[in-house]
């Protein structure tokens, strides 16, 4: 029915790309191709601010993608232990910092490595320094249910 085409329906800005075009192989297909794309050019960009950076160790992580998207960017990284990993309010603001105490490695105050206020201004930071080797689990209290969530492990 000709009706039918004015109904529009608005993905979530949250929605992964990919789930969205998983009604036709083609489709899931060029997401894929164009998401390796990006990947590539992230790794490089990553590898080239290292070497200005004299080759100090830290890790960035943008609060909210460049589209708008409410994610941690990247959302799941390794660290060496006593490398500072510094959130970087990007897009989709305010967000936070929040370890979760029960996916941290024990013996480490989740409460202490945490950023619970809320961080309002473009391009704030929090820094941390996580020195206990293992798997932390982390989230945005604001965007937890958008799947604003990451890991990151310290080695
Ligand atoms: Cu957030």
């Amino acid at each position: 029915m000709a009706s039918l085409s004015s109904a529009t329906v608005t993905a979530p800005s949250f929605a992964a790309p990919a789930r969205a075009a998983g009604s036709s192989r083609r489709a899931t297909f060029r997401v894929r191709a164009s998401l390796g794309r990006a990947a590539g050019t992230a790794a490089v960009a990553v590898a080239a601010s290292a070497l200005l950076a004299g080759g100090a160790m830290a890790q960035e992580v943008l609060l909210g993608a460049n589209g708008g998207v409410l994610v941690f960017e990247p959302n799941e990284f390794a660290v060496k232990s006593g490398e500072t990993i510094t959130f970087k309010n990007n897009a989709g603001f305010p967000h936070n910092v929040v370890f979760d105490e029960d996916e941290v490695p024990s013996g480490v105050d989740a409460s202490k490595i945490s950023q619970e206020e809320y961080l309002n201004a473009p391009g704030e930071t929090y820094s941390v320094t996580l020195t206990v080797p293992g798997t932390y689990s982390f989230y945005c209290e604001p965007h937890q249910g958008a799947g604003m969530v990451g890991k990151v492990t310290v080695n």
